[in-house]
C-alpha cells in the first residue's frame, strides 16, 4: 500500500496544475493545499470503509476521514442506498420534508437542554448564526473566543483562529473590519482567570463565550478539569450565554457530544459533520425560549435554500442511526486509544518527543516534549518535524490530516489490519523523519 516517490502520484500532480488554472490555489479549502507539509495536494478518486484511494490507484488508511463526517467509514452501504434512494425523488425541494423532522427529532432526542434545532448547511453557519441569536437574545455585542479556536470562517470569528488560518499563518483574516474583529474578546484555552478578567472588565456587553468543548483546530488540547464548569459558572453569573461548538465533536465522542461526557449544559450547541455523514449538513440548538426568537417565530433572521436537502438529510439519519448502535463509542474510543498509545510507543522508540490524546473516535498527536494546554504550547510543537511525518505516511499509504494543527479521526470501519499497518508505517517514519 501507499508509494515510496512522488513519481507514483504523477496523475494527481498533473490534476493539481489543471486545478490550479481555474480554482484559487487548486483547492476549495485552504488546508487541502499541502502548504504545511510540502508536496503537492493528493487528488482522491474514491474511498471506502477506512480508505482512501488516489486518482494514481494508490490507497491510504484514512484519518482525516473528510475532516471527522466519516464516522461509520467511507460508502457505507446503508448510507449510499438512502441518498441514492433519495435522489431518485429530488434533489432539493426548498420546500418541508419529513427526513428533517427525523434528523432533528434524534438530535433533539441525543443531547439534554436542547429542544429545537435548526438545520444549515455547514459548521460556519451554524456558529454564525448561533452567535446571530445570542446578541439577539441579550441585547449585547461582544464574544469571547479562545486562541487557536477555530469556528468556521466568520468574520468576526476569523480572529487568531485555528485549523487552516493558523496552519498559513494568517490566524487574524484580511478583510475582516476592525468593527467585526473589535467584537471578540480572547482568552487562552483552559484559562479561566483571563475569562474572569475579561468579564470583569466587559462581561455587560458579552453576549456569550463560544468554544471547543474538545479543541481540534490546534491540534487535539483537553479542557483542564473544571474549564468547561468554570465557563458555565462565569455565563450565569454575568448573563452571557455559553455556546458550545461541538462541530467536530458532536456525535464523534459520544452520542450526546462532549457535553454529556462534562456534564456541563450550554444554552446553544453547534453540530457539523457527523451529522450530515459527510453531505453539507450542519445545525444549531437549544432551550425552546431562546430557539424561539429565531424567524419565522421571532426577530432574529437565518435562512439557507438547501437547508434540510433531503439527500443530506438521508445520509444524516443512517449515519446517526449507525452511530447509535449498542457500544459504537466504546469500540471507536478503542480504536482511537490504540492509534494514541501505539504512536506514543513509536515515538518513543525512534526518541521523538511525542504526545497523544484520545477522546471517543477522536485523536491526536504533538511533536512536543511538553503537554500541549492552549495555543502557545500547541505553536510551539516541531511542526516541520510533523512536515516530515507526515509526508513518510503519506508514502507508506496513510493519510493523515496535512497540518499539526489538526485532530484525527477513526471510524467504524477502521480494522485490526487498517490499524496495524498505520502503526507499522509509524514506527518507520518516526525514525526516518528523525534522521
Ligand atoms: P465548516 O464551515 O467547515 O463546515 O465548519 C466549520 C467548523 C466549525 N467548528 C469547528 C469546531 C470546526 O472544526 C469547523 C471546521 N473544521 C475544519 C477542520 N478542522 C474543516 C476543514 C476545512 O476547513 O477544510
Amino acid at each position: 500500500m501507499g508509494i515510496s516517490t512522488s513519481e507514483g502520484r504523477s496523475r494527481s500532480a498533473a490534476l493539481y496544475r489543471r486545478a490550479c488554472e481555474v480554482l484559487v490555489g487548486g483547492v476549495n479549502s485552504p488546508v487541502r493545499a499541502f502548504r504545511a507539509v510540502g508536496g503537492d495536494p493528493v487528488f482522491v478518486e474514491r474511498a471506502e470503509g477506512a480508505y482512501i484511494v488516489d486518482v494514481d490507484g494508490n490507497r491510504y488508511v484514512d484519518l482525516v476521514g473528510s475532516w471527522g463526517p466519516a464516522i461509520v467509514g467511507h460508502a457505507h452501504p446503508r448510507v449510499v442506498e438512502a441518498v441514492q434512494a433519495a435522489a431518485g425523488k429530488g434533489l432539493s425541494f426548498g420546500a418541508c420534508c419529513e427526513a428533517e423532522a427525523r434528523l432533528a427529532e434524534m438530535i433533539v432526542g441525543a443531547v439534554n437542554g436542547v429542544d429545537k434545532v435548526r438545520l444549515v448547511s455547514s459548521g460556519t453557519e451554524a456558529t454564525m448564526s448561533a452567535l446571530r441569536l445570542a446578541r439577539a437574545a441579550t441585547g449585547r455585542t461582544k464574544t469571547i473566543k479562545f486562541l487557536g479556536c477555530y469556528h468556521g470562517h466568520v468574520d468576526s470569528l476569523l480572529v487568531a483562529a485555528g485549523s487552516g488560518a493558523v496552519t498559513f499563518g494568517e490566524p487574524d483574516s484580511a478583510g475582516v473590519p476592525p468593527a467585526f474583529a473589535g467584537t471578540t474578546l480572547l482568552a487562552p484555552y483552559n484559562d479561566l482567570v483571563a475569562v474572569g478578567r475579561i468579564l470583569d472588565e466587559q462581561g455587560d456587553d458579552v453576549a456569550a463565550i463560544i468554544v471547543e468543548p474538545v479543541a481540534g483546530n490546534m491540534g487535539f488540547v483537553r479542557p483542564d478539569a473544571g474549564f468547561l464548569e468554570g465557563l458555565r459558572g462565569l455565563c450565569d453569573r454575568l448573563g452571557s450565554l455559553l455556546i458550545f461548538d461541538e462541530v467536530m465533536t458532536g456525535f464523534r465522542v459520544a452520542w450526546g457530544g462532549y457535553q454529556m461526557l462534562a456534564g456541563v449544559t450550554p444554552d446553544l450547541t453547534c453540530w457539523g459533520k457527523v451529522i450530515g455523514g459527510g453531505m453539507p449538513v450542519a445545525a444549531y440548538g437549544g432551550a425552546d425560549a431562546l430557539m424561539s426568537q429565531l424567524s419565522p417565530l421571532g426577530p432574529t433572521y437565518q435562512a439557507g435554500t438547501l437547508s434540510g436537502s433531503p439527500l443530506g438529510m438521508v445520509a444524516g439519519i443512517e449515519t446517526l442511526g449507525i452511530c447509535g448502535g449498542g457500544g459504537f463509542y466504546d469500540d471507536l474510543y478503542a480504536k482511537a486509544g490504540r492509534l494514541a498509545d501505539g504512536l506514543s510507543r513509536a515515538a518513543e522508540e525512534a526518541g521523538v518527543s511525542l504526545r497523544t490524546g484520545a477522546c471517543g473516535g477522536m485523536f491526536g498527536m504533538a511533536l512536543s516534549e511538553n503537554p500541549v494546554r492552549n495555543f502557545d504550547d500547541a505553536q510551539a510543537c516541531d511542526h516541520d518535524c510533523y512536515a516530515a511525518f507526515f509526508r513518510c505516511m503519506l508514502d507508506r499509504g496513510v493519510w493523515l490530516p496535512p497540518s499539526g494543527y489538526e485532530a484525527m479521526f477513526v471510524s467504524a470501519a477502521h480494522d485490526d489490519a487498517a490499524l496495524g499497518h498505520v502503526l507499522d508505517a509509524a514506527a518507520e517514519s518516526f525514525r526516518s523523519c528523525r534522521s
